[in-house]
C-alpha cells in the first residue's frame, strides 16, 4: 500500500520566503528640496534593515520614481521652491496606480488648520521637522506595513494564499510577454481535482478546505521561483513555468501529480487521498493568452475523460 506522507514534515519543508517575500524590504520614497533634510531622513532609515530609501530633490520626478520604485509610502516636503506638496499629492493621486500610496508630509507647519488641508488633500499623517528619528521610523514602517497589507489582499487568495484569479491572470501575461522579449518558452497548466464533490460530501466543507491549503502548499514546495501559482477559483489551481518546455513542463506537473496522489489527508474518522488532473499548453505553439488557456482547459478536459489523476497535452 502507499506509505503516508506526514502532511506536517511536509508543512515545515515549504520555503516561507517563496510567497510572503519576507526579504522584501519597505521601499520608502523621499522628495524634498532640502538636501539636509534628506541626509537625515536617511541616516534615519538606513539603520532599519527591513527598509529601503530613495530620495529625490525635484517634484517633477515623482511619478516617474513612483512607477520605477514602486514605493510603500512616500514623505513629501510640504514647502518646496517654486512648488507646493499639496500641488505634488494631488497630482500623485488622480493616477490611479498610486491613489491610495501611504503620503506623509514632512511641514514645519505647526499650524492645525493647514495640517486640516493637508490632510483633505490625500495626506494621510504629517512629521513636523525637525522630525525626530524613532518617530520617523515608526510612522514609515506602520504605514509601509498597512499599505503592503492592503495590496497582498488585492492579489492573493484568502484560504490559501496564492495568487488569486486577478493576479494570476496578469503575471500570466507579463510572463508571455517576458517569454516573446527574451525567446524562452512558457508552459500553462491548470489543475481540478478529481471527485471534490465527493470529498466534500464524505469528510465536510472543512476537510475539503484543508485539502485545499495542502494542495496550495505542496504546489509551492514542488516549484521554483520564477513559477506562478494560483486558485483559478473553487478547487481549480493554475501553473505558469517560465522558461520551460513542453516536455520539462510535463515531467514536473507528472511528478507533482504523482506526490500529490500519495499526501494523505485526515477526517475525524480517519485519512483519504486525493488526486488532480491537470491540461497542459505551451508558449509559443498557442501564441495568444487566451488560445493557451483554452488549450489548456481542452486538455484539462481530456485528462478528465482519460480517467483521471493524470496530465494531458
Ligand atoms: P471532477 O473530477 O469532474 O472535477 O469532479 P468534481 O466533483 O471535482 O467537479 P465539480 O466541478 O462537479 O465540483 C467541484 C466541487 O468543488 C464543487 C464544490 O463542492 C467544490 N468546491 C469548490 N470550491 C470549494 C471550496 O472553496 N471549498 C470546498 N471545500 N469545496 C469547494
Ligand atoms: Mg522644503
Ligand atoms: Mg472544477
Ligand atoms: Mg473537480
Amino acid at each position: 500500500f502507499l506509505e503516508p506522507l506526514s502532511i506536517n514534515a511536509l508543512v515545515d519543508a515549504v520555503d516561507p520566503l517563496v510567497f510572503t517575500a519576507k526579504e522584501d524590504p519597505y521601499r520608502v520614497l523621499a522628495l524634498d528640496d532640502s538636501a539636509t533634510v534628506l541626509a537625515s531622513i536617511q541616516k534615519a532609515l538606513e539603520q532599519m534593515p527591513n527598509l529601503s530609501l530613495r530620495a529625490i530633490r525635484q517634484p517633477d520626478l515623482v511619478l516617474e520614481t513612483l512607477l520605477d520604485f514602486s514605493p510603500d509610502v512616500l514623505l513629501l516636503d510640504f514647502h518646496m521652491q517654486g512648488c507646493n506638496g499639496l500641488e505634488v499629492a494631488k497630482i500623485i493621486r488622480q493616477n490611479k496606480a498610486f491613489e491610495s500610496i501611504p503620503i506623509i508630509f514632512l511641514t514645519s507647519e505647526t499650524s492645525q488648520a493647514v495640517q486640516l488641508e493637508a490632510m483633505r488633500h490625500g495626506g494621510d499623517d504629517f512629521l513636523t521637522k525637525p522630525i525626530s528619528q524613532a518617530q520617523l521610523v515608526n510612522t514609515v514602517i506602520s504605514k509601509a506595513e498597512r499599505y503592503r497589507g492592503l495590496r497582498k489582499l488585492m492579489v492573493e487568495d484568502s484560504l490559501t494564499g496564492l495568487f488569486n484569479h486577478v493576479k494570476t491572470k496578469a503575471l500570466l501575461q507579463q510572463a508571455l510577454l517576458q517569454g516573446e522579449r527574451q525567446g524562452l518558452p512558457v508552459c500553462y497548466a491548470i489543475l481540478d481535482l478529481d471527485h471534490f464533490k465527493r470529498v466534500n460530501d464524505s469528510y465536510g466543507h472543512t476537510v475539503g478546505d484543508a485539502v485545499l491549503k495542502t494542495l496550495a502548499r505542496y504546489l509551492k514546495q514542488r516549484l521554483r521561483r520564477a513559477d506562478v501559482v494560483g486558485r483559478y477559483g473553487g478547487e481549480e489551481f493554475v501553473v505558469v513555468f517560465f522558461d520551460a518546455s513542453e516536455e520539462q513542463a510535463l515531467e514536473r506537473l507528472d511528478s507533482i501529480r504523482e506526490g500529490f496522489s500519495k499526501i494523505y489527508h485526515a477526517y475525524d474518522e480517519g485519512i483519504f487521498a486525493v488526486t488532480f488532473s491537470a491540461g497542459l499548453a505551451h508558449y509559443p505553439s498557442f501564441s495568444n493568452m487566451m488560445e493557451l488557456m483554452v488549450a489548456a482547459d481542452n486538455a484539462l478536459y481530456a485528462a478528465k475523460r482519460a480517467g483521471r489523476n493524470c496530465v494531458q497535452l
